[in-house]
């Protein structure tokens, strides 16, 4: 363990240090953010009025939109000046999720993704291939972080090219590989394709996350790569990689690190608390967070959580897997694309109406996103009536052209690669009443 005083603090103590925690965060938030003053005082709860973790139900919900709505640093509880780094990922607008991190809230990213690693079998001396993406998006460099302060030797490879990512493995010999299940599955892959038998690799961990994946895939991945897996959950706005990570041991649900993490389920629909091992819209509120701190953050994410004793001896509650998401996600390749995204660039294209479908399926080890889009009256018109075939298509420079425009445009704005096909006007699937389901997800078939 990386702390174990702390990682193994028996719950009343970790109890009495989460209530404390929250009534200094709540007075907190109460005199530096006024989104939260005024919720508070909406909501007819004053910051004395918080006696410890009982109270927490009576908070309003942080969601998304909340932090949309204050674009970008209006939930900041520290002037910009004392942002010390800024991350973000994307959101349903097109304008993303803007999150900051004061020094100390990178000290403590740190030391949680180091006691997730550690967790995952990580020891200092060891090799880390970090193969999560470097940029605004928080995975490649929270577990750079996290590596370094475990004492790791890091290889800051992040994702991609993965010809020379296969070479860095075989040449510098790392023990330990971080990213995406979905690339861990194409890499393994492409050593199968090789010949390279996983006897000959060096890795022996491999910490995998950032989209759901299933028991299924751990099989895939830990034969075809020669290691024995876990998962690794967290989210910008809570902090990146780390709020919770499986114990090589057991890998029976992610200990979430409760000492800096209050986590809670609850019933999508009423919002009320759910009881242990229901599952229910994953919710947190961050104890020690300076730059963002937020109270009762709706992740979405659907799991649930279990107080059971874990043989690795650590005593902070773990949550099950990712199941779903209340809202209609779809993370693609690690990408996260909402439907709403789509629909937003097909608005700007003239010759195309927003009647569409996606359809997500998973070819190999990669997953594919299909955007079946209908194309205007009028331009259905310009261009004759045709039967709208790849033939056709790829014979008429106009629907040929209109098919790469709608791809470059998704790919410009939301970042993700989809294969565009077109469709004649009324072809898309329209509600007969119920839900329209905008979203095929194969994957889960
Ligand atoms: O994906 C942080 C991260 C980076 C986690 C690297 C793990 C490894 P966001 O881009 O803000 O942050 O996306 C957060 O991704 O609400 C979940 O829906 C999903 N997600 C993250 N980890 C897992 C996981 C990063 N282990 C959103 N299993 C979250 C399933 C996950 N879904």
């Amino acid at each position: 363990m990386y702390q174990p005083e702390l990682e193994t603090l028996p719950r009343e103590t970790l109890r009495t240090l989460q209530g404390e925690r929250l009534k200094r965060i709540v007075a907190y938030v109460y005199a530096r953010v006024p989104f939260y003053r005024h919720l508070m005082d909406e909501a007819g709860i004053g910051p004395e009025a918080v006696r410890g973790l009982e109270d927490l139900p009576r908070f309003p919900f942080t969601k998304k939109d909340h932090l949309r709505e204050h674009y970008p640093f209006g939930l900041f509880a520290v002037p910009r000046e004392e942002v010390a780094r800024i991350h973000a990922s994307s959101g349903t607008t097109g304008k993303p999720t803007v999150v900051g991190y004061t020094k100390k809230d990178l000290g403590v990213f740190a030391e949680v993704v180091a006691r997730s690693l550690a967790a995952a079998g990580a020891r200092p001396g060891m090799m880390l291939h970090n193969a999560y993406g470097y940029g605004l998006f928080t995975g490649g460099l929270g577990l750079h972080g996290g590596a370094e302060a475990l004492g790791m030797t890091v290889v800051p490879v992040s994702g991609g090219m993965t010809e020379r990512q296969l070479m860095l493995i075989q040449d510098f010999r790392p023990e330990v590989i971080s990213c995406t299940p979905s690339y861990a599955q194409t890499l393994a892959e492409e050593f199968r394709k090789r010949g390279v038998a996983p006897e000959e690799l060096s890795l022996e961990y491999a910490v995998l996350g950032a989209e759901p994946w299933t028991e299924a895939i751990r099989k895939q991945v830990d034969e075809g790569l020669g290691v024995r897996s876990t998962n690794i959950y967290g989210l910008s706005e809570i902090i990146g990689p780390g709020v919770a990570n499986e114990c090589v041991e057991e890998r029976q649900g992610s200990h979430i690190w409760e000492d800096h993490f209050l986590p809670e389920v609850v019933d999508p629909q009423t919002g009320e608390p759910l009881p242990e091992g229901k599952v229910g819209v994953l919710v947190f509120t961050t104890l020690t967070k300076e730059a963002l701190p937020l109270l009762r953050y709706w992740t979405g994410d659907l799991t649930f959580l279990t107080r059971e004793p874990c043989s690795c001896g650590r005593t902070h509650v773990r949550m099950g897997p990712i199941l779903g998401r209340t809202d209609d996600m779809l993370i693609i390749r690690g990408v996260n694309v909402y439907p709403t995204q789509v629909e937003a660039v097909l608005l700007g294209i003239p010759e195309v109406e927003p009647y569409y479908q996606i359809v997500v399926r998973r070819e190999g080890t990669l997953d594919e996103a299909e955007l079946k889009v209908e194309v205007s009256e009028r331009f259905f018109q310009e261009i004759g009536k045709k039967a709208l075939s790849d033939e056709v298509i790829e014979a008429d420079h106009r629907l040929h052209a209109l098919r790469e425009k709608v791809a470059h445009k998704v790919k410009d704005t939301i970042g993700v690669t989809v294969k565009v096909s077109l469709l004649a006007p009324g072809e898309a699937p329209r509600s007969e009443g119920g839900k329209l389901r905008r979203v095929l997800d194969l994957r889960k078939a």
